[in-house]
């Protein structure tokens, strides 16, 4: 039913795989979120979700991946 939503957002502070593997990880652990891409040299994260996802949702998986939003 519903569309499914793509949401663009900027890491700071990710340095190499390890840090793209955690982030990824993270924000698929919000419900609903699928096709995680993150491109390490610009901190660039994409992301399709099946269901809306709040900031609050999304500061928060970033935070417990161990980054900040830019
Ligand atoms: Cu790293």
């Amino acid at each position: 039913m519903n569309e499914k939503q793509t949401s663009e957002l900027t890491v700071a502070g990710m340095t190499c795989g390890h840090c793209v593997a955690s982030v990824t990880e993270e924000l698929q652990e919000i419900s609903g979120v699928n096709d995680v891409q993150v491109d390490l040299a610009t901190g660039r994260v994409r992301f399709t979700a099946a269901q809306p996802v709040s900031d609050a949702e999304v500061q928060a998986a970033v935070e417990g991946a161990g980054y900040q939003l830019a």
